[in-house]
């Protein structure tokens, strides 16, 4: 950029977030004992605790009251993925001070694969998102059964209880189901928490550490859940443990036949989507190839036309995640959002930075910090008039965010940089659309 952006540095770097949110405190507490002088650091961190506290039960005393301007209502909505209470470092009330944020992505994530999302359990969690005046539209994910990937008999039991989600999904007004059709594994990558030079990690994907040893990643992945007490979507340590056996079930499963099983279970499913009037909106397959031998669908604009045609309803969409996509260089996101917007229910935005030897890593999202195209991406939403979802999808783990205190992707900051990002990239389309019309 030819101007360049600077940050006031007070010389505190290393103690930043704490103190310098602290200072006030301190000023007023030192004023206040000031005959012994004394700074009690303690003191002020349960004042900052009980303070915070207050904040937070005078927005859950009524979720639509905002000290700021009421924000300009727009067609696209933005949302955050959130894991529950208990279950997710970020809380509600952080995320209800990030502009812009209306829709909370969220699932129940004690449930298996297969299981019926019952009533109580998710009145439960709509009682804490309503109680923040967000939206619980979208569900990221009810996961699907190995059953029915593979296609076995049984498949159709599980097949029964996914419409029995939906159905109790549809009671709380939830309007689109992401999910995704990978045999085994979900997102797959080499190292959770890999330095990108500038002090913050990211996720990493080494391409020769994935060839045959599919224990040795698993064994990362689970290790790291393991010692840090966080299971991930995907990643069942019960499904896990079972791993051998899963790939002898799905020995059989072609990609051809797993083409079959996904229509199969879509066209099961989309009489009661159009009854409940919830959108099935599959997630890409991230990475976009075949990994340990096992095949995977949707990795390009080929296979994604072929997804849309195969069962060609309304309620048959897309999770178009630019990240997964753009793993692999050659798939133009933005071409595919021009083609298929209509069919877009929710757009997962997230940054890839390349390198020659195929590893990537993934990047802030500003355009220029990635070769993902993220303002090309926004500008074809805003063009297709774009009025799904959205999402930051992973960011970054930055400044105390590490193991242990942050789930990989799911840190707080990044992510809050990235919606500001891509809404100040919105906005500025928005005016210049404004000031085409008034000429
Ligand atoms: C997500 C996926 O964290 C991520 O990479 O985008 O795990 C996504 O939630 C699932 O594939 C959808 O079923
Ligand atoms: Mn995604």
């Amino acid at each position: 950029v030819g101007s360049e952006m600077c940050i006031r540095d007070s010389g505190s770097a290393g103690l930043t977030p704490f103190f310098l949110f602290s200072m006030p405190f301190c000023i007023k507490y030192t004023r206040k004992n000031s005959k012994s002088r004394r700074i009690d650091y303690c003191q002020f961190a349960t004042d900052i605790l009980e303070y915070k506290q207050g904040c937070a039960a005078a927005v859950a005393a009524d979720g639509k009251a905002k000290q700021h301007k009421e924000e300009t209502p727009m067609p696209m909505k933005m949302g955050w993925r959130w894991y529950g209470e208990g279950n997710d470092p970020i809380t509600l009330n952080d995320i209800k001070q990030i502009p812009g944020v209306t829709s909370i992505v969220w699932a129940l994530h004690n449930k298996m694969p297969g299981e019926i999302w019952e009533i109580d359990e998710i009145q439960k969690v709509a009682d804490q998102i309503h109680a923040y005046g967000f939206d619980m539209d979208v569900v990221e994910s009810v996961n699907v059964h190995d059953d029915i990937k593979i296609g076995l008999p049984t498949r159709d039991k599980y097949i029964e209880n996914y419409k029995q989600c939906i159905r109790n999904l549809s009671k709380f007004g939830v309007k689109v189901i992401c999910y995704n059709f990978m045999p085994i594994f979900d997102w797959t990558r080499t190292d959770l928490f890999h330095p990108v030079g500038d002090g913050s990690t990211a996720l990493f994907y080494q391409k020769d550490m994935i060839q045959d040893d599919y224990k040795a990643m698993a064994d990362y992945i689970l290790g790291f859940t393991e010692k840090y007490h966080m299971t991930f979507p995907g990643w069942e340590p019960e499904r896990m443990a079972k791993l051998d056996e899963l790939f002898k079930a799905y020995a059989p499963v072609t990609k051809e036949k797993l083409w079959e099983n996904l229509k199969y279970f879509l066209e099961a499913l989309m009489p009661t989507c159009r009854e409940c009037d919830i959108k099935m909106a599959i997630h890409m397959d991230d990475p976009p190839w075949d990994i340990f031998g096992l095949p995977r669908l949707l990795v390009d604009a080929e296979s994604i036309d072929r997804f849309l045609s195969m069962v060609d309803d309304e309620y048959n969409c897309l999770t178009l995640c630019s990240g997964s996509l753009n793993a692999n260089p050659n798939n133009n996101v933005a071409e595919i959002v021009r083609k298929h917007c209509d069919r877009i229910a929710f757009a997962h935005i997230r940054n890839i930075h390349h390198f020659p030897n195929g590893d990537f890593s993934e990047a802030a999202h500003r355009d220029c910090c990635g070769e993902t195209g993220i303002i090309e991406i926004l500008r074809a939403y805003h063009d297709g008039g774009y009025e799904g979802y959205i999402r930051p999808d992973h960011g970054r783990q930055l400044w105390e965010e590490g193991p242990g205190n942050c789930r990989p992707g799911y840190g707080k900051y990044d992510r809050a940089l990235g919606i500001q990002y891509m809404l100040g990239v919105w906005d500025l389309l928005d005016r210049l659309d404004e000031e085409k019309k008034k000429g």
